[in-house]
């Protein structure tokens, strides 16, 4: 047997929500290559459609449902259904996310409300939805997307810096509620990565220069670059599969170094 083998995913069911595009979909596409059978969801067909032609231009036959991760029936159907349809969830990743930039006193109490229910409220619900056929089956894998914002705050995030700081607690306690179930909950904390959410932060300036935020990242990162989605794939399969067994409850940071670095001279 090959040292390596301690990172394959052969044989297990891995279901990352929100990975039609983006991270979920680099982290579902590595666990595809290490293995793994994907199942994804999103919020509406056509997204699935999209997400399931791109696995397939890949050579992955993902399973895609439709299922808005904050609906706690709708989670739990769609778990029962990936058991009967797929099989039993080995490894979950909640990646489902979002964020609103606005600034703390321009936030209504709704607009804060929505960021926490998909990014911290629907990772329970998922998590909780799997969890005990995980114990059943005598182990599971969960993974939860935080961010540098589990750690720091700025302007404009206060809702989804709460979620994720939130979110890095939950992890803690999910290790510690089920680790005797062989149940290894870990979190992946992103830096700056170039997806959709963060295309806003680098838009090109009408005078062709970099925006300001894209400038002030490549400063504060000692790599010098915006991470790339599959920056995340290794680090992720790595707390997916047999070799991170006792790692439990820790969040590892894919930063390039910002949360290390005090930032760079202007
Ligand atoms: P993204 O490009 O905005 O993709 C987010 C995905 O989540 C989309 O597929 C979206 O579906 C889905 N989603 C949102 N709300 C949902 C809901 N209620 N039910 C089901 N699916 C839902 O985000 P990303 O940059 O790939 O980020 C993925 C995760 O990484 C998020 O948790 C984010 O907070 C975290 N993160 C990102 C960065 C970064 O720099 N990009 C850094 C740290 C952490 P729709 O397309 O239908 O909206
Ligand atoms: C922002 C960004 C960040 C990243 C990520 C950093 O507006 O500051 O969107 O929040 O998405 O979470 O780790």
């Amino acid at each position: 047997m090959s040292y390596m083998d301690k990172f394959s995913l052969e044989g297990k069911v891995a279901l990352v929500t929100g990975a039609s595009y983006g991270i979920g979909f680099a982290i579902a596409t590595a666990f595809a290559k290490a293995g793994a059978t994907i199942v994804f969801n999103d919020l509406r067909q056509d997204l699935v459609d999209k997400g399931l032609a791109a696995y397939k231009e890949l050579g992955i036959d993902a399973h895609g449902y439709v299922c808005n991760v904050t609906d706690e029936t709708a989670v739990n159907e769609l778990v029962a259904k990936v058991e009967k349809e797929v099989g039993v969830i080995d490894i979950l990743v909640n990646n489902a996310g979002i964020i609103k930039r606005i600034p703390m006193c321009d936030m209504t109490a709704d607009e804060f409300r929505q960021v926490i229910d998909v990014d911290l409220n629907a990772p329970f619900i998922v998590a909780k939805a799997v969890i005990p056929s995980m114990i059943k089956k005598g182990h599971g894998k969960i993974i939860n997307i935080c961010s540098m914002m589990s750690e720091l705050g700025r302007e404009t995030v206060s809702a989804y810096a709460a979620a994720k700081g939130g979110l890095k607690m939950l992890t803690k306690n999910i290790a510690s509620e089920y680790g005797e179930y062989n149940i290894q909950c870990n979190g992946i904390g992103p830096g700056y990565i170039a997806t959709p959410q963060t295309a806003p932060l680098r838009e090109k300036q009408a005078d062709g220069s970099r925006h300001p935020f894209d400038q002030f990242i490549i400063a504060k990162t000692p790599a010098a670059r915006w991470g790339n989605p599959e920056d995340l794939a290794g680090p992720a399969v790595f707390l997916a599969s047999e070799a991170s067994d006792f790692v439990n409850g820790h969040i590892l940071y894919v930063d390039g170094g910002i949360l290390a670095y005090i930032g760079k001279q202007p």
